[in-house]
């Protein structure tokens, strides 16, 4: 839920990166905090086991500048993917203004994000959200792999994105479409606020 607090002028709103485990939540978020200027960022939490899975999740907050006379900051979560997380993966998704979902283009992991969607729309609809109501951007990640293992990104919207939604092909180790996909969120998001406010 975006915090707006129109006495200090500053909005708050959160983004969750969501997706099957090993999609590339994580690899986003570094990208982003080495990015963005020390004074524009609080501390990246990662809650990680000792294989590097996120294990809780990982928060970044960020500001992205004065829109509208307004500070705005966005916190950045991301989940994580695997399938016996999904009391965190709920409790991650709460409030959210925005999601982000970060697919896996490796042909292989198709089910996996077809799976990992599907449970993005049930976990949001036992929250009373419908998933269609929500600023949702695709990210097709690890579009740097060869080709023959991975899906194109006309591919991964026939399998994938059925509503038309913003998609973003990417490789967020280099950081391709990082920001993108985080501009393409944040605009979303925004427009929505702008939608919701009062006049
Ligand atoms: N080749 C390639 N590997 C990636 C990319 N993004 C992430 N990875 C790797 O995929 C693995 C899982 O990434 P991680 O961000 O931890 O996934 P998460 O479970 O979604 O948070 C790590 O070994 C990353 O280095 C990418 O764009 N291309
Ligand atoms: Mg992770």
């Amino acid at each position: 839920m975006s915090l707006v607090n129109f006495s200090a002028r500053e909005i708050t709103c959160k983004i969750v990166y969501y997706g099957p485990g090993r999609s590339g939540k994580t690899t986003n978020l570094h990208y982003i905090y080495g990015r963005v200027p020390a004074d524009r960022r609080g501390t990246m939490v990662s809650l990680a086991t000792q294989t590097d899975r996120t294990l809780f999740f990982d928060f970044l907050p960020i500001e992205l500048g004065t829109i509208s006379g307004f500070a705005t900051r966005f916190q950045l979560y991301s989940v994580p993917g695997q399938v016996y997380y999904n009391a965190t993966r709920k409790l991650v998704l709460q409030g959210a203004d925005g999601v982000v979902f970060v697919a896996d283009s490796q042909a292989r992991q198709l089910d996996e994000n077809i799976e990992s969607l599907q449970n993005l729309q049930a976990n949001l609809l036992e929250q009373g959200v419908d998933v269609r109501a929500v600023p949702l951007v695709l990210q097709y990640n690890k579009q740097d792999l060869p080709p023959e293992l991975i899906l194109q990104q006309n591919e991964l919207d026939d399998a994938l994105n059925f509503r038309g939604l913003p998609s973003v092909p990417a490789d967020a180790l280099s950081g391709r479409g990082v920001f993108e996909t985080l501009k393409a969120i944040s605009a979303l998001v925004l427009r929505r606020l702008s939608q919701e406010s009062p006049k």
